[in-house]
């Protein structure tokens, strides 16, 4: 079966997992990424957060989850529990993709964290840990975001607890080339910084510290390292606590990426979220319109894609999808098509081979939900159970991702 091709992304965009501070990033093969957190569904406040997805378009409605990149147990010097795997974000230079997190050290979280390296030959694959950034990190420092100017100059931003930080990097993406100094002149700083450059103005964006949900603000310089000169809130209160997000350009027009919690009601469940945003002939940021529909396919460059159909076996209490062809072994694709008449959110747990992998929600406005994740050479064995909620699965699809025929 084909699977469809929609017109507009909606809001939430991501819906079948959590997700949060999305770090969007067009890169060389021309489509978008965008790098997210993922809200561990039930949460422990922030926790509990792990397991990295990297979700791509060629249109800016249809996305492809591309499947999780780093997890806490991959991260040899952290903190024994685990977790902890907060806002992140990713550079490319020279054929290589580095993807930055915050996470804690030691058991004692919010004085130990530092700022981790992953690097990659692929914008959303094979990432491979290479340590932390000496020099960085301490109390509250979150939120690492890297800038790389027009004249490839490298900097780091990054902070957490009412405290900015920005720097010059080297061109290994791994060290610092200068002190990291207080970012001045920014209006009620918090959390969640992202630069990028318009014109000849340099932006900063930043989550503000008003209760109960704060807003998103940002200040502009002449200089990549300020100082700063405060301009306003570009994104009101998205109705839970945090606020965190990037912006890009995709195919010449400019768009937000934020985080609300919309599907969960959960200010630690959030989902990713997209709204076109607009320059003023000034250069000044409108404020974001927050819509439900979400942006609309900017090209036809998603082609319907041909998935391999399976018919599950309905239980009592899930869906069992047996004997299902891994091909060679790798990332596939997997879309639920189910049915769910109760008008609420329900939730099946995932397992594969055995192996336990997610709750997946399946909204009451929707048919479909998505995920990737790693099947076996061979025949696979795939086991929804119900959580909550009376949604029943009837069939699946996959596309692998990483080639082999099934
Ligand atoms: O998602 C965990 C933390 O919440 C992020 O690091 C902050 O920016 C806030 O979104």
């Amino acid at each position: 079966m084909m699977r469809k091709k929609k017109t507009y992304a909606g809001n939430p965009v991501i819906t079948s997992i959590y997700t949060a501070d999305p770090s969007a990033h067009v890169w060389e093969d021309g489509r978008i990424y965008i790098y997210a957190s993922h809200d561990m569904d039930p949460a422990r406040g922030c926790d509990l957060m792990d397991r990295y997805h990297v979700y791509s378009s060629s249109d800016m409605a249809n996305w492809q989850d591309e499947g999780e990149i780093l997890r806490s147990e991959d991260v040899k010097w952290g903190r024994p529990e685990g977790g902890f795997m907060w806002a992140p974000d990713c550079a490319y230079r020279e054929g290589k993709y580095y993807f930055y997190y915050p996470h804690p050290s030691d058991s004692k979280w919010n004085d130990s964290w530092k700022i981790g390296v992953a690097v990659s030959e692929y914008p959303c694959h094979g990432f491979r840990d290479l340590g932390y950034i000496d020099g960085l990190g301490g109390f509250g420092m979150i939120d690492p975001c890297i800038f790389v100017d027009e004249d490839e100059q490298v900097y780091m931003y990054y902070g957490g607890a009412a405290q900015c930080l920005g720097g010059r990097m080297k061109g290994d993406m791994l060290s610092l080339d200068s002190e990291m100094r207080p970012m001045e002149g920014l209006y009620d700083f918090h959390e969640a910084a992202w630069v990028l450059k318009y014109k000849e103005l340099y932006y900063l964006m930043y989550s503000d510290n008003v209760q109960p949900c704060n807003n998103m603000r940002y200040a502009v310089s002449s200089s990549p390292l300020g100082p700063w000169k405060h301009k306003g809130i570009m994104l009101k209160p998205v109705g839970c606590e945090t606020t965190h997000g990037s912006i890009a350009q995709f195919k010449g027009e400019w768009y937000l990426f934020y985080h609300n919690q919309k599907i969960s009601g959960q200010g630690n469940l959030r989902s990713v979220c997209i709204d076109k945003l607009f320059f003023e002939e000034s250069g000044d940021i409108r404020c974001v319109e927050q819509t439900g529909q979400g942006v609309m396919a900017c090209d036809d460059s998603f082609t319907e894609i041909m998935a391999v159909d399976y018919d599950g076996e309905i239980t009592e209490n899930g869906c069992l999808f047996d004997h299902v062809d891994g091909g060679q072994g790798g990332r596939a694709s997997l879309r639920f098509y189910y049915n769910n008449a109760s008008g609420c959110l329900s939730k099946i747990y995932l397992k594969v081979n055995e192996k336990e992998e997610f709750l997946i929600n399946l909204l009451a406005d929707r048919e479909e939900a998505d995920i990737t994740i790693d099947l076996k050479c061979g025949e696979n064995r795939i086991l929804l159970t119900r959580e909550c909620g009376d949604a029943i699965v009837k069939s699946m699809d996959i596309v692998l991702l990483d080639g082999g025929e099934a």
